[in-house]
């Protein structure tokens, strides 16, 4: 076997590093035996399904969800209404399905943790909705949630009371059609009630969410616009450990997370904080350029990014180790098969 130092590449050089890099690496990363990694799928399900409160952070394209898995958190929502901000549309619907995959798609690209997804209505009807799931589930999408509205929807924070909600019916069917399309049984099918959104009570909230949960769904995202919790908390007492409940504290931040874990729910959803974030960031900088013509206000730690960082977060470092491997004739001949006589059929 060849030595390191044997191969066509400088000591010293980032493709000296990576290969040394590789050959220190343990037997098993290559081997077929190592153990799988647990599907996206059944992580998420898994966060939903346990005892204590878990959390899903926002994130609304590639860059922004790395951020999350790097923050420490173990899943993300991939919001409707940040996708579409950071396309610069309304959350009218007015990307379309299949451009909101493609985000999706770059999303679970980059990152190993779990990322539910902001389903809106479904983009139609049943048939619509159980072609999401189809391409969802291809680019690896732990799950989605579904509202009980119509195509095409508005974000529940302008004029609720004047939404109208799906028919029971007719969004049960919804919810049968996904589950019954999935193939992954750990992808996750979330019912999101807007009854409360929409200026209705709790029975009829009750009455909606048990049908959409004797209908299949497998979990609830139980939405409210309150500023306080009292929805949520009458809610949870009504409904108890059905199924697992998710809730979107926007509009009541003042509640500590305690007072959820105490009402039994299973999921927090920070939904839009990343896409607001970058808002204000990006506001600031891009006025302070504007008006003193110098980059010296923003090129300061801890007002923007140096530009390494945004190589690390791209994961530069790995194609310098993939060049080694793929541009190195050495490497290349290495890795070869013998040369053979060509097999001839009787
Ligand atoms: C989203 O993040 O797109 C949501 C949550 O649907 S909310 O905007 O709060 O309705
Ligand atoms: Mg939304």
């Amino acid at each position: 076997m060849q030595r390191i130092s044997q191969l066509a590449v400088s000591k010293g050089t980032p493709a000296f590093q990576a290969i040394k890099r590789l050959r220190s690496l343990p037997k098993a990363s290559f081997s077929s035996a190592a153990e799988p990694e647990k599907r996206k799928t059944t992580k998420l399900r898994e966060m939903f399904y346990k005892k204590d409160l878990d959390f899903l952070m926002e994130a609304h394209n590639g860059l922004s969800a790395k951020i999350v898995q790097e923050a420490g958190f173990k899943g993300i929502w991939a919001s409707g209404l940040s996708l579409s901000a950071q396309l610069g549309v309304r959350d009218n619907n007015e990307a379309s399905w299949t451009q909101v995959v493609d985000v999706c798609d770059f999303m679970t690209e980059c990152t190993d943790i779990p990322i539910l997804l902001d389903g809106d209505t479904g983009f139609g009807n049943f048939n619509n909705a159980r072609r999401l799931i189809t391409k969802l589930e291809r680019c690896d999408i732990a799950g989605v949630c579904m509202e009980d509205k119509l195509f095409p929807k508005t974000n529940s924070f302008i004029d609720g009371e004047l939404q109208p909600l799906a028919d029971i019916d007719e969004f049960c069917g919804k919810i049968m059609a996904c589950k019954d399309t999935q193939k992954d049984p750990d992808f996750m099918v979330v019912a999101r009630l807007e009854a409360f959104i929409t200026g209705y009570g709790l029975d009829e909230a009750y009455r909606r969410a048990d049908a959409y949960h004797r209908a299949g769904a497998d979990a609830i995202l139980c939405h409210s616009k309150k500023k306080d919790d009292s929805d949520i908390k009458a809610f949870m007492e009504a409904w108890g450990d059905r199924c697992p409940v998710v809730i979107v504290p926007t509009k009541y931040p003042d509640t500590p997370v305690d007072t959820f874990r105490d009402y039994g729910v299973s999921m927090v959803i920070w939904a839009n904080h990343n896409m607001r974030a970058s808002i204000n960031a990006m506001q600031q900088v891009t006025q302070d350029i504007y008006d003193t013509q110098s980059l010296v206000g923003s090129e300061k730690p801890g007002v923007i990014a140096t530009v390494p960082e945004v190589f690390r977060l791209q994961n530069t470092g790995e194609l310098k180790t993939a060049e080694a491997l793929y541009e190195n004739p050495t490497e290349i001949h290495k890795r070869m098969e013998p040369a053979r006589p060509m097999k001839t059929s009787e």
